[in-house]
């Protein structure tokens, strides 16, 4: 039997990524929810740390192998499903899909992430205030780089008119900005591959607010 158990947490942008390339593959999956807060973080538990050595989600297990990294998760769909191809074939098109996606998970996810924020409070004694505007300028760094990138490639999607990748993890770097009310208005670009991508059901069941786990 072929099995799919993703850990993660509603509120999770790297989770998110991989909802939404679950529901594009059409691969349906058991939800195991991770509380990232309630005690003490369930991320750190001896049991979740056998599966994942970075405390943290998503962790994709299929047919009792675990994989970290939603990169390396979705990478690996793409290769187990064919259905619905998420990388292009042509090398340079790849490149930039690629480019997009480290833009966000290494440019800026990394900086708004719940433990880097909690050693801002907890080593250099930083307020609430202090960390909004940390988050602020890195995510507005992001949405800037965002934007001139995917500008001259955009169509309905970050790479015209066909869902790609790159889309599984813009969307959720926008859901972020959303939540930390960093408007994306001025960015023509990324306003309208939002508005696409959100009305299509696979990203819009993937959405935090519609997960086993999120808060009633
Ligand atoms: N590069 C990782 C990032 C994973 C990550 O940062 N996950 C966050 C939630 S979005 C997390 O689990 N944080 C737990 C913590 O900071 O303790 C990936 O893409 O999977």
């Amino acid at each position: 039997m072929n099995t799919f158990v993703l850990y993660n947490y509603f509120r999770s942008s790297a989770s998110y990524r991989v909802r939404i390339a679950l529901n594009l593959k059409q691969i349906k999956y058991e939800y195991k929810a991770v509380h990232l807060v309630n005690n003490g973080g369930e991320q750190h538990s001896p049991e979740y740390t056998k599966l994942n050595p970075s405390h943290d989600v998503p962790t994709l297990v299929h047919n009792g192998k675990p994989i970290g990294q939603s990169v390396a998760i979705i990478e690996y769909l793409d290769q187990i499903e064919k259905y619905k191809p998420l990388y292009p074939a042509d090398p340079y098109k790849l490149a930039l899909v690629r480019q997009t996606i480290e833009i966000v998970n290494s440019g800026v996810q990394p900086l708004m992430n719940l433990r880097p924020l909690a050693l801002l409070t907890k080593s250099f004694g930083a307020s609430e205030e202090q960390k909004q505007a940390w988050i602020t300028h890195w995510i507005e760094y992001g949405l800037a780089a965002l934007e001139q990138h995917l500008k001259p490639h955009a169509g309905r999607y970050s790479f015209g008119d066909e869902v790609t990748a790159a889309d599984c993890f813009v969307i959720p770097q926008l859901f972020g900005a959303e939540r930390f009310k960093v408007p994306f208005d001025s960015h023509p670009t990324l306003k309208r591959i939002f508005a696409n991508c959100m009305a299509l059901e696979e990203f819009a069941n993937a959405h935090p607010s519609k997960q086993p786990d999120t808060p009633k």
